[in-house]
């Protein structure tokens, strides 16, 4: 049973590296070094090129190397039933609570005011009241940490849901009208959705509407989700006030592109969290190991709901 990598090349030597750290017996392929395409059965998948699934006959399931599915779900060449699995781990978590718990304070605490006061020695004492209110848009595997690291924090912390199930202490919203309710009552409104049919598009006018004047919405979901030109629009109505984006519907994002240079946008280039190749790698491992003894891959996809 062959164990194909398809990811990017700044992590396939780390990653394979760690792979056969933890199991030097491993027959690790490629797509460059793909040998006898009909002894795949597990791949794990970033972005991977059209037509390379067609390629594999024998495929016993996949993974993506991360937490989302949609590029691989999207892919035609999917066979209908073959089991699809994710990499959520705790560090995938934790790094993007980091970003989010980062991105949320440096606004609420002025950390760039006070780097302009410093240059013009300015002693300006000043500090916020109240943490402001935090929306989260999925209360999954990422949301779910997020959420705790904010709770810890003292912020109060509010939550959207398909099931309107969330974690513990985080008053909870679901459906089309929790939607509104939410985006009305938060100052911060983060994106943690996967991208569904469901989900495209959602950060779009009638979302920005209910938002407060001055609020500040976050997208680390997928680009897609956000309906771009609806963005601009409503920065110049304040309805969010501010937007911080790390996920565009195109990657890398053209340099023509007006949210480079948009006074009220701060972008990140997709790396609010990146799956480190050492959890990867042991993640990876077990969800093979699974797939050898006929199990399904760790973090089993529901095909039909997209996440
Ligand atoms: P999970 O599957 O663990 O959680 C998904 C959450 O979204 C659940 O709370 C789910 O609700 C909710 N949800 C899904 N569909 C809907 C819907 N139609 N309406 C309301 N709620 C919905 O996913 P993760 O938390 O692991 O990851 C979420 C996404 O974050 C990924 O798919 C990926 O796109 C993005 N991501 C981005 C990264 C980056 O670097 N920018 C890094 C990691 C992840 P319920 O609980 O009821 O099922
Ligand atoms: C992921 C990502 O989905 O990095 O894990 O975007």
């Amino acid at each position: 049973m062959a164990f194909l990598i398809v990811v990017p090349d700044r992590l396939a030597g780390e990653l394979t590296a760690n792979l056969l750290a933890l199991d030097p017996g491993l027959d690790l392929r490629t797509p460059k070094q793909l040998g006898n395409p009909d002894e795949i059965e597990f791949a794990l998948l970033w972005n991977q090129p059209r037509g390379l699934l067609a390629r594999l006959p024998g495929l016993k399931a996949v993974t993506s190397m991360g937490a989302g599915v949609d590029a691989i779900l999207k892919d035609p060449e999917l066979p209908a039933e073959l089991p699809v699995g994710r990499l959520a781990g705790p560090r995938l978590a934790a790094n993007m609570a980091a970003y989010l718990a980062a991105v949320v304070i440096n606004d609420w605490k002025k950390i760039p005011e006070f780097a302009e006061y410093q240059k013009k020695k300015i002693w300006n004492q000043w500090a916020p009241e109240a943490p402001p209110t935090i929306g989260l848009l999925g209360t999954g595997t990422m949301g779910g940490k997020a959420a705790e690291v904010f709770q810890a924090l003292d912020f109060p912390v509010c939550g959207w849901s398909r099931s309107g199930r969330g974690p513990k202490g985080v008053k909870m919203y679901s459906n089309t009208d929790g939607l509104g309710e939410i985006a009305a009552r938060v100052d911060i409104l983060i994106c943690l959705l996967p991208l569904t049919g469901d989900t495209r598009g959602i950060l779009d006018s009638r979302l920005f509407s209910h938002m407060k004047v001055g609020a500040t919405l976050v997208n680390v979901g997928r680009g897609e989700h956000l309906a771009e030109p609806d963005l601009l629009e409503a920065l110049s109505r304040r309805r969010p006030g501010r937007a911080i984006l790390d996920v565009f519907a195109t990657e890398p994002l053209p340099s023509q592109h007006p949210f480079w240079s948009h006074p009220q946008i701060f972008m990140t280039p997709h790396c609010s969290s990146i799956t480190l190749p050492r959890e990867a790698a042991e993640l990876a491992l077990e969800s093979y190991r699974r797939v050898q003894q006929g199990e399904p891959p760790l973090g089993l996809v529901q095909r039909d709901r997209g996440y």
